[in-house]
């Protein structure tokens, strides 16, 4: 099967959108898988990447509503909450003092009414004080976007502003679809997906790498799918600016779209596609939270080489019904990795080694 496309990828030719689209369509899985993991021991040969990081969420109350969210509040609602910056500051020192370090937190949040930009710069700058050594993964082009509206400020000057105040990396959500009439349908408040790449591009130029997301298994369809994927391929050309691509595995519950789970030969087709697609992009994660831990496992045969981390406390997937444990050990992270024959190697958050296990 997919003879042609086999041989392109072994000659590192690029593979098209009807070739992605052909391999979206196989039921050859396993050759598939093999494929993938050949892409994926070619960028980090047996390699699989964690990292020990906690999740925070400072606040779910969010002006937006994501028909795909079940995290979200408005303010008021039952539910909802507002994390102080000493509340943040000792849900990382908790965290520190249970494993005896942490090397990443992970911020994302609701857009807040009347949260003003001084209050996440002031977060920012708190925690690099406190915490050197962590590296802050934080803030969505969502977010950027809704910073720089209510602060009058461009997302450049947004970006530098953060950036000065110790912000290191920035996650990748916020991509869910490109296509604008999907993006409609899931989420008609957002920001377009024309301007997420945009502030994606402005924070490359400014040396400041991301991640990318792709939200699938709701209404979309595979030519979705690859549209998204040959657009984060295209800006990788042009910024290199991305360190991972994670695939999000949709939740359905208490959500607005109401359909089945993803199924698990899906999840494991979507890994693949997107390591063999995104043939400039370092790292593919499986990320547990949402796949649950054991068809996480599986993902590393089929072109995955990171797990996300040990997280502590996830809310995000699940308000929605993720069925996995809300956080990790390094013992269990490590554990399978290692059943999967490979290579456990803890990383800080721009992928250096932090120690091989
Ligand atoms: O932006 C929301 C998605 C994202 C649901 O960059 C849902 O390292 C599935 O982006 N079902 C947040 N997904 C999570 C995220 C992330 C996670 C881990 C690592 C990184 C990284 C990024 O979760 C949101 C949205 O796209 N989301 N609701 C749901 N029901």
């Amino acid at each position: 099967m997919f003879a042609e496309i086999k041989r392109k990828i072994r000659n590192a030719e690029r593979i098209n959108k009807d070739e992605a689209l052909e391999l979206f369509n196989t039921d050859e899985i396993h050759e598939l898988g093999e494929l993938a993991d050949e892409v994926s021991r070619s960028f980090n040969s047996n390699r699989v990447y964690f990292i020990v990081n906690r999740h925070i969420n400072p606040t779910n109350i969010c002006v937006n509503r994501c028909k795909f969210c079940a995290f979200s509040r408005s303010k008021g609602e039952e539910g909802a909450y507002e994390l102080s910056i000493d509340d943040i500051i000792a849900q990382i020192k908790e965290a520190h003092n249970t494993i005896g370090y942490i090397s990443e937190v992970h911020i994302v949040s609701g857009l807040h009414p009347e949260w003003q930009f001084e209050y996440y710069l002031e977060m920012i700058s708190k925690i690099k004080r406190e915490f050197p050594s962590i590296g802050i993964k934080a803030f969505t082009a969502v977010e950027i976007d809704y910073f720089a509206k209510k602060s009058g400020l461009t997302i450049e000057q947004t970006l530098m502003k953060l950036k000065e105040a110790g912000l290191d990396i920035m996650p990748g959500g916020g991509a869910e679809i490109f296509n604008p009439e999907v993006r409609n349908r899931i989420c008609p408040e957002k920001i377009s997906g024309k301007r997420w790449l945009e502030i994606i591009r402005t924070a490359h130029r400014l040396g400041i790498k991301t991640n990318a997301t792709m939200l699938y298994g709701h209404v979309e369809t595979f030519e979705d799918r690859v549209d998204h994927l040959m657009k984060l391929r295209e800006l990788q050309d042009e910024t290199g600016g991305f360190l991972a691509f994670i695939p999000l595995s949709y939740q359905p519950e208490n959500t607005d779209i109401k359909v089945p789970y993803p199924s698990g030969i899906d999840d494991l087709k979507t890994i693949a596609v997107s390591r063999i697609v995104l043939d400039n992009i370092p790292h593919i994660k499986a990320y547990w939270i949402m796949l649950g831990e054991k068809l996480a496992q599986l993902a590393l045969l089929y072109g995955a080489d990171c797990l996300e981390g040990t997280v502590i406390e996830e809310k995000i997937a699940h308000s929605a019904g993720a069925r996995s444990k809300k956080g990790n050990t390094i013992e269990e992270l490590i554990h399978l990795i290692r059943e999967a024959g490979k290579i456990p190697v803890e990383r800080d958050s721009f992928y250096n080694v932090v120690r091989l296990w």
